[in-house]
Protein backbone atom coordinates (compact mmCIF):
# COMPACT_ATOMS: atom_id res chain seq x y z
CA UNK A 1 0.00 0.00 0.00
CA UNK A 2 3.18 2.27 1.10
CA UNK A 3 4.68 2.00 -2.75
CA UNK A 4 1.06 2.47 -4.13
CA UNK A 5 0.55 5.81 -2.36
CA UNK A 6 3.98 6.97 -3.17
CA UNK A 7 3.72 5.89 -7.34
CA UNK A 8 0.31 7.79 -6.77
CA UNK A 9 1.88 11.30 -5.50
CA UNK A 10 4.92 11.00 -7.83
CA UNK A 11 2.23 10.99 -10.80
CA UNK A 12 -0.09 13.17 -9.33
CA UNK A 13 -2.39 15.45 -11.79
CA UNK A 14 -4.32 18.02 -11.16
CA UNK A 15 -7.75 18.66 -12.57
CA UNK A 16 -9.53 21.77 -11.51
CA UNK A 17 -12.11 20.65 -8.50
CA UNK A 18 -11.48 22.69 -5.38
CA UNK A 19 -13.46 21.82 -2.32
CA UNK A 20 -14.71 25.51 -0.88
CA UNK A 21 -16.84 25.93 2.42
CA UNK A 22 -16.86 22.16 2.26
CA UNK A 23 -18.38 21.94 -1.40
CA UNK A 24 -16.65 20.68 -3.94
CA UNK A 25 -16.66 23.18 -7.17
CA UNK A 26 -15.15 23.47 -10.19
CA UNK A 27 -12.61 26.52 -10.24
CA UNK A 28 -13.13 28.03 -13.80
CA UNK A 29 -16.91 27.59 -14.04
CA UNK A 30 -17.65 27.88 -10.20
CA UNK A 31 -20.07 24.92 -10.46
CA UNK A 32 -20.83 22.57 -8.44
CA UNK A 33 -18.95 19.19 -8.94
CA UNK A 34 -21.50 16.49 -10.03
CA UNK A 35 -19.99 13.81 -11.67
CA UNK A 36 -17.45 12.41 -9.95
CA UNK A 37 -14.72 9.54 -10.24
CA UNK A 38 -13.26 8.73 -6.11
CA UNK A 39 -11.18 6.45 -5.59
CA UNK A 40 -12.33 4.39 -2.99
CA UNK A 41 -12.41 6.16 0.45
CA UNK A 42 -11.89 9.11 -1.30
CA UNK A 43 -12.31 12.31 -0.25
CA UNK A 44 -10.57 11.79 3.08
CA UNK A 45 -9.34 15.25 3.61
CA UNK A 46 -6.56 14.50 5.17
CA UNK A 47 -3.36 12.22 4.85
CA UNK A 48 0.25 12.78 3.94
CA UNK A 49 2.18 15.59 5.98
CA UNK A 50 -0.29 18.04 5.14
CA UNK A 51 -3.13 18.91 7.60
CA UNK A 52 -5.92 19.60 5.17
CA UNK A 53 -6.55 18.28 1.69
CA UNK A 54 -8.71 20.66 -0.74
CA UNK A 55 -7.31 20.15 -3.93
CA UNK A 56 -8.65 17.23 -6.32
CA UNK A 57 -6.09 15.15 -8.26
CA UNK A 58 -6.44 12.33 -10.44
CA UNK A 59 -4.13 9.57 -11.20
CA UNK A 60 -4.38 7.60 -14.60
CA UNK A 61 -4.51 4.24 -12.50
CA UNK A 62 -7.71 2.34 -12.66
CA UNK A 63 -10.42 4.28 -13.96
CA UNK A 64 -8.29 7.83 -13.48
CA UNK A 65 -10.08 7.85 -9.87
CA UNK A 66 -9.71 11.25 -8.04
CA UNK A 67 -7.86 11.74 -4.65
CA UNK A 68 -8.19 15.34 -2.42
CA UNK A 69 -4.36 16.38 -1.87
CA UNK A 70 -3.09 19.48 0.02
CA UNK A 71 -3.26 22.00 -2.50
CA UNK A 72 0.20 22.10 -1.55
CA UNK A 73 1.19 19.38 -3.02
CA UNK A 74 3.28 19.68 -6.60
CA UNK A 75 1.55 17.77 -9.31
CA UNK A 76 1.53 17.67 -13.39
CA UNK A 77 -1.84 19.12 -14.17
CA UNK A 78 -3.91 19.01 -17.55
CA UNK A 79 -5.69 21.99 -19.04
CA UNK A 80 -8.68 22.44 -21.25
CA UNK A 81 -10.28 25.00 -23.34
CA UNK A 82 -12.79 24.91 -26.13
CA UNK A 83 -12.63 23.44 -29.66
CA UNK A 84 -14.00 23.21 -32.96
CA UNK A 85 -13.33 19.79 -33.73
CA UNK A 86 -16.17 17.79 -32.10
CA UNK A 87 -14.06 15.19 -31.89
CA UNK A 88 -16.12 11.47 -30.56
CA UNK A 89 -13.42 8.58 -30.44
CA UNK A 90 -12.04 8.62 -26.85
CA UNK A 91 -8.74 6.70 -28.47
CA UNK A 92 -7.73 8.48 -31.43
CA UNK A 93 -5.92 11.58 -30.23
CA UNK A 94 -6.10 14.17 -32.64
CA UNK A 95 -3.83 17.77 -32.70
CA UNK A 96 -5.84 20.49 -31.51
CA UNK A 97 -4.42 23.69 -31.05
CA UNK A 98 -0.69 24.67 -29.65
CA UNK A 99 1.23 23.05 -27.31
CA UNK A 100 0.38 19.49 -28.29
CA UNK A 101 -2.87 19.20 -27.26
CA UNK A 102 -5.47 16.47 -28.00
CA UNK A 103 -8.74 17.11 -28.62
CA UNK A 104 -12.26 15.14 -27.42
CA UNK A 105 -15.53 16.26 -27.79
CA UNK A 106 -15.71 19.97 -27.88
CA UNK A 107 -12.20 20.47 -25.89
CA UNK A 108 -8.95 20.62 -26.29
CA UNK A 109 -7.12 19.54 -23.40
CA UNK A 110 -3.12 20.01 -23.02
CA UNK A 111 -0.96 17.81 -20.42
CA UNK A 112 1.50 20.39 -18.43
CA UNK A 113 4.07 17.89 -17.40
CA UNK A 114 5.95 20.92 -14.93
CA UNK A 115 5.09 19.56 -11.00
CA UNK A 116 3.16 23.13 -9.76
CA UNK A 117 0.70 23.57 -6.41
CA UNK A 118 -2.66 23.49 -7.50
CA UNK A 119 -2.78 27.45 -7.78
CA UNK A 120 0.44 27.51 -9.80
CA UNK A 121 -1.49 24.74 -11.88
CA UNK A 122 -4.31 27.22 -12.21
CA UNK A 123 -2.09 29.99 -13.43
CA UNK A 124 -0.21 28.15 -15.87
CA UNK A 125 -3.20 27.09 -17.44
CA UNK A 126 -4.76 30.52 -18.09
CA UNK A 127 -1.32 31.92 -19.09
CA UNK A 128 -2.05 29.41 -22.17
CA UNK A 129 -5.84 31.10 -22.12
CA UNK A 130 -6.67 27.74 -21.16
CA UNK A 131 -8.44 26.60 -17.61
CA UNK A 132 -7.47 23.72 -15.18
CA UNK A 133 -9.86 20.77 -16.84
CA UNK A 134 -12.91 20.21 -15.75
CA UNK A 135 -14.42 16.45 -15.97
CA UNK A 136 -18.34 16.10 -16.22
CA UNK A 137 -18.76 12.65 -17.44
CA UNK A 138 -17.43 9.46 -17.55
CA UNK A 139 -16.08 9.31 -20.75
CA UNK A 140 -14.27 12.60 -20.76
CA UNK A 141 -12.67 11.36 -17.48
CA UNK A 142 -12.14 7.91 -19.84
CA UNK A 143 -10.58 10.93 -22.59
CA UNK A 144 -8.13 12.27 -20.14
CA UNK A 145 -6.39 9.09 -18.70
CA UNK A 146 -5.92 7.42 -21.92
CA UNK A 147 -4.38 10.62 -23.02
CA UNK A 148 -2.38 10.70 -19.77
CA UNK A 149 -1.43 6.94 -20.06
CA UNK A 150 -0.77 7.89 -23.59
CA UNK A 151 2.26 10.43 -23.05
CA UNK A 152 6.40 8.41 -22.74
CA UNK A 153 6.82 11.61 -20.47
CA UNK A 154 4.16 10.58 -17.90
CA UNK A 155 4.79 6.96 -18.47
CA UNK A 156 8.50 7.47 -17.61
CA UNK A 157 7.82 8.54 -13.76
CA UNK A 158 8.36 4.84 -12.44
CA UNK A 159 4.45 3.72 -12.40
CA UNK A 160 2.75 0.46 -13.32
CA UNK A 161 1.69 0.97 -16.33
CA UNK A 162 0.48 -2.56 -16.87
CA UNK A 163 -3.12 -1.70 -17.05
CA UNK A 164 -2.67 -0.05 -19.87
CA UNK A 165 -3.38 -3.47 -22.10
CA UNK A 166 -6.90 -3.44 -21.12
CA UNK A 167 -7.69 -0.77 -22.41
CA UNK A 168 -10.06 -1.60 -25.80
CA UNK A 169 -8.80 0.18 -28.67
CA1 LIG B 1 -7.20 12.25 0.14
Amino acid sequence: MKSFLQNRASACVWIGGKRKLNKWKWSHSGARITYSSWYPNEPDGRGGIFATENCIEATPTGSFDWNDLSCLAKCHSICQTRWNGKQQKIYDLPDCGAHGGKGYGQSCYVYRSDKLKWNEAKESCIQLNMHLVEISEEDENSFVRYYIMSLKSHRTLGKPWNDAHKINH
